[in-house]
């Protein structure tokens, strides 16, 4: 069991004068945290401003003055992934061929405690699978055999808790005996890859809302025996959040670890025009019960947690709670710049919105 206390146990609550908004009070109604990560984050991201910051409260906590705090971007080397990067790394595994015929694919997983700058200058002390966030994307076929050899090199307890159908003591949950690694310690996790679909992986550790938003996730991906028809590009999207105050509430939101790290002016997504892309779209988002995305200027065709080859929705905004996910399909008819994010406006504006930047 965790036994670490939790990291801000600090009772706040609306002051006279300070900001309405529909976040405060949702807090002081629920007898919680108080004041927003936009005070912490004015604070954090414009350290020497501490007057600006108490001026933001006082405004919209999520008003225009809090983005151009986010200029310039973090030390991707130094964090040791890159959010473009994790859109095509799709990981098999090492490969081989067991003695039924059955394929093999075989990792290792690292839990460990790093700190990742998620916006410039401001780190997140997380917690992590192999140094990233999200963690690798397995991607196997259905049937295939999986291994994981996970070793817990954090100073908490974890586990990985798969998505899928598989023996209990594989679960990752109650004990040592199923899956619960102490630090330290480790464990062999095998199972038959079913069925085919989109799922993840998590800890799932108490307190499993700590573990989660402290970044232990990542995809699962079971391709049909038989395939999928061949993409022109494929991406692995993984919807979370940070709340780097420890308040209990999100102050970023992200696809793949960073905010807005597919924004214009950041790097976008470069597609071409009548191009079949695929996105593997999971939220894993901890606190708020629902998460979106939103495509603009198109339409995909939409397979809830990608276990159906036909569609059964013809849409532009989904809608996830944590947990869900599905496959996206789609091409731009016209050479442009479309944007993508959570149709949620608040999420958007702290983070989870990007760019295709569709060529002819
Ligand atoms: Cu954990």
């Amino acid at each position: 069991m965790d036994k670490t206390p939790p990291e801000s146990a600090t009772s706040k609550s609306l002051e006279p004068g300070q900001a309405i908004s529909r976040r405060n009070l949702l807090k002081a109604g629920m007898g919680g945290a108080g004041l927003i990560g936009a005070a912490a984050l004015g604070a954090a991201l414009q350290p020497s401003s501490g007057s600006d910051a108490q001026a933001s409260q006082s405004q919209h906590v999520h008003g225009r003055h809090l983005m151009p705090a986010v200029v310039g971007d973090v030390d991707h080397v130094r964090n040791g992934f890159n959010p473009t990067d994790i859109l095509t790394d799709f990981d098999a595994g090492a490969v081989s061929v067991l003695p039924n015929g059955q394929t093999l694919h075989e990792y290792t997983f690292v839990a460990q405690d790093k700190s990742i700058e998620i916006v410039p200058g401001l780190e997140f002390a997380a917690w992590t699978y192999n140094g990233r966030i999200p963690g690798p994307t397995i991607r196997v076929q259905e049937g295939d055999r999986v291994r994981i050899e996970f070793l817990n090199g954090s100073d908490h307890e974890h586990s990985i808790h798969f998505h899928g159908i598989h023996p209990g003591n594989m679960d990752g949950v109650f004990d040592s005996a199923s899956g619960v690694v102490g630090p330290g310690g480790r464990y062999t996790y095998e199972f038959d890859a079913e069925p085919f679909g989109l799922h993840l992986y998590h800890c799932h550790t108490p307190p499993l809302s700590k573990h989660i938003a402290k970044g232990l996730y990542g995809a699962f991906i079971i391709d049909p025996k038989e395939g999928r028809p061949k993409a022109d590009r494929e991406f692995v999207m993984i919807m979370s959040g940070f709340d780097v105050d420890f308040d209990g509430t999100n102050d970023f939101y992200v696809v793949n670890g960073i905010p807005f790290h597919y924004d214009l002016g950041k790097y976008p997504i470069q597609l071409k025009v009548g191009e079949l892309a695929r996105i593997y779209l999971v939220n894993i988002l901890e606190f708020d019960p629902i998460n979106s995305f939103h495509l603009h200027a198109n339409f995909f065709h939409y397979f809830p947690t990608g276990t159906n080859l036909n569609p059964t929705e013809f849409t532009d905004t989904i809608a996830l709670m944590q947990g869900q996910r599905g496959i996206l399909e789609f091409r731009y008819k016209y050479p442009g710049r479309y944007m993508f994010h959570a149709h949620k406006t608040e999420f958007a504006e702290l983070g989870w919105t990007g760019v295709f930047e569709v060529s002819s």
